[in-house]
């Protein structure tokens, strides 16, 4: 469910591995399968996968949600009669506090969450680029040995990881996303003008301050003691993407920056931190965005 460049992306791969697929689009079609096609390294795969039917009330098995954070909520409200606590769910979306939100409606949902670095931009519907290659990491905290379904996907999803401390897993995303996110969103550049341009990457520092003392105070000093470091790498690595909040920028989307920085700046409030410069980022890009 949430069918853009990532939830093609793993569409493609989990129906290529064996597991059969369906999209569950958001508007209602009379069209029983769609052409998935995947752009990589110059070549291009295109396959059939069916659609979910809107009017379907069979019990879904797998789910997996790769839908903007905003829409999370509200899109599994919508299916919420197709499952059950058999239903496994895999939240693969930006942002925290999503699976709370989701478990203090519907407390027998059997959900997990994972995080990805695999790069995928949209070209059309359902025509997406495979950008950069990267891993995988599932979890659900505490549970140190993966269920049975999880081992399907480990041999669908090539560089796939099951991760008994996801929390740490997306409290970094969340720290390095706080930083780059809304700062190439502000500023309409790629990810590396933030280590090449001397204003950002001074605006890059300060951000990594407040950010750190927050994940400290949250219990993550890992993350913290490590963040300036882990945000260059990031930077250098993913130097020519366009984050995903630039691109919602761009297209007039709204963003996701309540569930990024906003989920940051509760974190700070409940632990009495100021948060200036994330309030400003904030404020900002809602400004800015639609
Ligand atoms: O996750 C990303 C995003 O754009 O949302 C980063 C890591 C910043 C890569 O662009």
């Amino acid at each position: 469910m949430g069918a853009g460049a990532i939830g093609c992306l793993y569409a493609d791969a989990l129906d290529r591995g064996g597991l059969q697929t369906s999209l569950i689009l958001r508007h209602a079609t009379d069209q029983q399968s769609v052409a998935l096609i995947v752009e990589r390294e110059g070549a291009k795969e295109q396959r059939y996968l069916n659609i979910a039917n809107h009017q379907d009330l069979e019990p879904i098995l797998h789910l997996l949600v790769t839908t903007k954070a905003f829409d999370v909520y509200a899109a599994v409200s919508g299916i919420a009669h197709r499952l059950n606590e058999n239903s496994v769910i895999v939240l693969l979306v930006n942002g925290m506090g999503l699976a709370e939100q989701l478990n203090a409606t519907y407390p027998h949902l059997n959900l997990y969450c994972a995080t990805t670095t695999h790069g995928a931009y949209r070209i059309a519907p359902q025509h997406i680029c495979h950008a950069g290659l990267g891993e995988t990491r599932i979890g659900r905290q505490g549970l140190e040995q993966p269920p049975d379904w999880y081992g399907l996907w480990d041999d669908a999803i090539e560089n796939c990881h099951w991760d008994a401390n996801i929390n740490t897993a997306l409290w970094f995303k969340l720290a390095v996303n706080c930083i780059v996110n809304p700062l190439t969103a502000l500023h309409h550049c790629p990810n590396g003008e933030l280590a090449t341009d001397r204003s950002l990457s001074d605006k890059v520092a300060h951000l990594c301050d407040e950010v750190s003392h927050i994940c400290r105070a949250a219990g993550h000093a890992d993350i913290a003691d490590l963040l300036p470091q882990s945000v260059a790498r990031v930077i250098r690595q993913t130097a020519t993407n366009r984050s995903s909040m630039l691109q919602d920028v761009e297209h007039g989307r709204p963003t996701e920056i309540d569930y990024i920085n906003g989920f940051l700046l509760q974190v700070a409030e409940q632990h009495g931190i100021a948060a200036p410069l994330n309030n400003e980022l904030i404020q900002r890009v809602k400004n800015h965005a639609v």
